[in-house]
């Protein structure tokens, strides 16, 4: 005949459970605790990346940065729109942020010309009369920048698709990229082009119903809503598209490059 074996179970004292319980919690914090720790050490000790259109991060950071830009790509809809407000919501002192590439006071606004690139070559030249009788779309949204301010802003210009049909750029429009710089180079944003196609999508030249001001991007300035501030570029003066990322100035110093909201 089989016994069985009685499992025999201390009893124990809720004073000796409490115990029990301290014990398992501290360790589980330790250990958990340590590993944080582990990776934390391990993150700031990696190496920093290859410089090249993003630079300026750890690599482990980047991939991650990159591989996040995938997921949220993916999850991309024309359809889901930025948040829009009544116009006497907009604020009447429009906050300025960043000067590179827009320093020159003296800059000359009627010689000015926009540029559209497809790679290296330059297929249409526009001034602002020919941007100003394509459909004006306006737009009244929060504006928000990475370094943690927003504001309720009023724009208003020709939507970059329209832009495009109305010069016909549908094959530009199939590439991967678009990349607009100032007219002296100096800031410079890369795109995806699902986010410059978006339909909220500005290339804007009145702010508030006035033109815009020289250190809100006069002539014409890029109004993304889907991307935070920093890919909002002020004095557009050339557009090129691409199938390469095109440069960008602040993925250059460490940033995420797709920077989308
Ligand atoms: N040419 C140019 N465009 C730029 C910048 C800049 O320094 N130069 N700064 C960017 C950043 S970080 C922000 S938040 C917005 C601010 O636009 P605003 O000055 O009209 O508020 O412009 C973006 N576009
Ligand atoms: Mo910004």
């Amino acid at each position: 005949m089989r016994t069985h074996k009685k499992k025999i179970r201390k009893i124990l004292t809720p004073e000796q459970k409490i115990k029990r319980r301290n014990f398992i919690s501290f360790l589980t914090f330790f250990i958990l605790g340590g590993a944080a720790f582990g990776a934390w050490k391990w993150l700031l000790q990696a190496p920093e990346e290859t410089p090249g259109v993003t630079a300026g991060a750890s690599k482990p950071l980047r991939r991650a940065l990159n591989k996040t830009e995938l997921f949220f790509r993916n999850l991309f809809s024309h359809n889901h729109l930025a948040r829009t407000y009544a116009p006497e919501r907009a604020a009447a002192d429009v906050r300025v942020n960043g000067d590179i590439g827009i320093e020159d006071e003296d800059f000359d606004q009627e010689n000015w010309r926009l540029s559209i690139l497809n790679g290296k070559k330059e297929i249409l030249k526009v001034n602002m009369v020919d941007i100003r009788q394509l459909p004006k779309t306006a737009i009244v949204f929060d504006f928000k920048c990475v370094e943690g301010w927003d504001q309720i802003q009023h724009w208003a210009g020709v939507r970059f698709t329209d832009f495009i049909a109305h010069y016909k750029l549908q094959e530009e429009a199939k590439m991967q990229y678009v990349g607009m710089q100032t007219p002296d180079g100096a800031y410079y944003v890369g795109l995806d082009m699902d986010s410059a196609l978006h339909p909220q999508t500005l290339l804007a030249y009145e702010m508030n119903g006035q033109p815009i001001t020289p250190e809100h991007g006069a002539p014409l300035r890029l109004i993304i809503p889907v991307k935070y501030g920093i890919k909002n570029l002020k004095r557009i003066g050339t557009i090129t598209f691409g199938n390469q990322r095109p440069p960008d100035y602040w993925a250059e110093q460490g940033y995420d490059y797709y920077s989308g909201l």
